[in-house]
């Protein structure tokens, strides 16, 4: 490709309302463009690798066995009314009606769709397993998006699913899909954690994984243990209970006043109170009911945690004057005594030997208060979210805490989907049996963002081979001098015959700015071609590592087509 057509408006400087590096250095490489907030334009660099993207994720589930195939973007609400999803959603499901004023949805994900394809055309055991994947755009109408393609509302998705006559099938399934992710992740060059996750509203009974590029600017956390293989999402990673010491007889509780006391800060800097063995009660309101949650005071509640124990759909910490209505008093001290409400007890408070708990009145709380004793519960679990630095669940180690960007998501659907629509089919004794079913998401315009979160450096880009627009950048420096020009175009027109994907900056521009460019934009190889080329020769520079070595044009040549012909 020559630079002198192409259509790549590289910028010099920061935009300003890009945060991070990815979004940064994808608009100013002239990749990509906002046509309004949350949706993009790829321009022809940017096209180039998101392509080279789909094709790796093609190979993969092509070999693992699935079949593409292209579903509508424009959905029947019909669906999501007969899925009960319909309700599930709020503004972040774009409704609209078509000219016979018919209920649509622009498609966010394909359950409904491909659950209906499958029910119209499976009949027999025999049809099954299948798995049938798409590449394809997906609209949500995320309320910010930011971070340019990293969190967009309209985007690239590869979403695929699972069809099994039973559990066991499900899990071959999930596996060949969970290995085909393993491989996508490791050809785009990326360094990432699969972790245990919480399926969300989605209701993979079966549990699910997300595949986590590690970032500091991933917008997931994760806990991980050096010694064992447990990794989690913070919304469901699990530490080690503390055990404590049996507290021998407790004397009866005891009354005392907190004057001002509103939070547990207050308790320990104030009354000199150990957060550890503070019980701190929150209310919330759970669907159609108030809930009281218990933890201890250095502990927070997991809410996901929270709505998955208690099977809920809505799960939304109470405002004070309600909290006040409902206790007695105002925050920093209510108390898990006399309440009306149901009382869920993270696993952490009911082991601890004593606390001191708030009273229900203003400025009051107890101490000596002994759980199961002063007070009962009516669900106990695990409800808090654990941290860095405490013990792993699994082995004991110290779990650690990293940032992610969630860039695939697997998932144990069962037979939620196909329940509700009956894809059903006759097994081999002619029994009519639900199929069983799997999802499994990458988000694919994502994945360049996090290729670019994970490669780049101070002055750009920095391609992986596999995945970078072109293999080769040759940068004649002076355009006008007529034997750089000669080389340059010589060496062009050899590797573009031998297959190698090359751009020729062909401009008659200062050489500060084509390095700059080169370097913006990433090939991961850079041929500069100087005042040199008089002697046959040619620099061949890595843009990794910035390594240059002097070869003649048929040796830079003969390295070049190996390139091409390499990924
Ligand atoms: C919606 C809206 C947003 C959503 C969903 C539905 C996320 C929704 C979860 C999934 C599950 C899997 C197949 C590919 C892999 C992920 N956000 N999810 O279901 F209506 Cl507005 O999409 N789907």
């Amino acid at each position: 490709m020559r630079q002198s057509r192409y259509f790549l408006p590289t910028l010099r400087e920061i935009p300003s309302e890009a945060e991070i590096p990815s979004h940064q250095l994808m608009l100013r490489a002239g990749m990509i463009r906002q046509l309004v907030s949350g949706i993009y334009t790829y321009l022809p660099l940017g096209y180039r690798v998101l392509r080279k993207v789909e094709r790796i994720v093609r190979e993969e589930m092509d070999r693992a066995g699935a079949q593409e195939v292209l579903l509508p973007a424009v959905q029947p609400a019909s669906l999501w009314q007969e899925s009960g999803r319909w309700e599930d959603y709020g503004k972040e499901l774009l409704r609209f009606q078509d000219r016979h004023e018919r209920p649509l949805v622009l498609g966010p994900t394909h359950e409904e769709v491909i659950t209906d394809l499958v029910r119209q055309e499976v009949r027999s055991y025999r049809q099954l397993p299948m798995i049938l994947y798409q590449i394809q755009t997906k609209f949500r109408d995320e309320v910010r998006p930011r971070f340019g393609v990293m969190r967009a509302r309209e985007f690239v998705m590869k979403d695929a699913y699972s069809f099994d006559v039973d559990w066991e099938g499900l899990d071959r399934s999930y596996q060949a899909m969970y290995k085909a992710y393993e491989s996508v992740l490791q050809r785009c060059g990326l360094r990432f954690r699969v972790v245990q996750a919480d399926p969300g509203a989605i209701g993979g009974e079966g549990g699910s994984h997300e595949f986590m590029v590690l970032s500091e600017v991933g917008e997931d956390s994760l806990l991980v243990c050096p010694r064992c293989s447990y990794a989690a999402n913070i919304e469901k990673a699990r530490s080690k209970t503390p055990e404590y010491g049996s507290a021998g007889d407790v004397p009866p509780m005891e009354r005392f006043l907190t004057p001002g006391a509103r939070s547990i800060e207050d308790l320990k800097t104030r009354f000199g109170l150990n957060p550890e063995t503070i019980l701190k009660v929150l209310i919330y309101r759970v669907d159609d009911r108030y809930v009281a949650a218990v933890v201890r005071g250095d502990h927070e509640v997991n809410e996901v945690k929270l709505k998955r124990l208690l099977n809920a759909r809505r799960v939304e910490l109470a405002d004070e004057e309600t909290v006040r209505a409902l206790t007695g008093t105002g925050f920093g001290s209510v108390g898990p005594f006399g309440l009306t409400m149901e009382r869920v007890v993270d696993d952490a408070v009911a082991a601890l030997p004593e606390g001191v708990a708030g009273g229900n009145e203003p400025d009051v709380h107890y101490r000596h208060v002994v759980p199961g004793r002063d007070f009962q519960w009516e669900k106990q679990g695990d409800i808090r979210t654990a941290r860095a630095g405490e013990p792993c669940v699994e082995c004991g180690g110290t779990l650690e805490m990293y940032r992610g960007i969630e860039v695939g998501h697997v998932f144990k659907l069962g037979t939620k989907y196909s329940e509700a629509l009956s894809a059903v089919f006759l097994d081999e004794q002619g029994r009519q049996r639900t199929v069983v079913m799997g999802c499994y998401g990458i988000g694919v315009s994502r994945l360049v963002a996090a290729i670019v979160e994970q490669h780049h450096d101070d002055k750009g880009i920095v391609w992986p081979a596999s995945v970078a627009p072109f293999h080769v950048h040759v940068i004649p420096v002076n355009i006008r001098d007529e034997q750089q020009r000669t080389t340059a175009e010589e060496l062009y027109r050899q590797l573009t015959e031998r297959g190698t994907e090359v751009l020729l900056d062909d401009r008659d521009e200062r050489p500060g700015v084509k390095f700059n460019d080169a370097d913006l934009i990433g090939v991961p190889v850079q041929v500069i071609v100087g005042k040199r080329a008089s002697e046959g020769l040619v620099e061949w520079k890595w843009r990794r590592t910035g390594e240059v070595e002097v070869l003649s044009t048929e040796e830079a040549a003969e390295r070049a087509a190996a390139i091409g012909s390499g990924e």
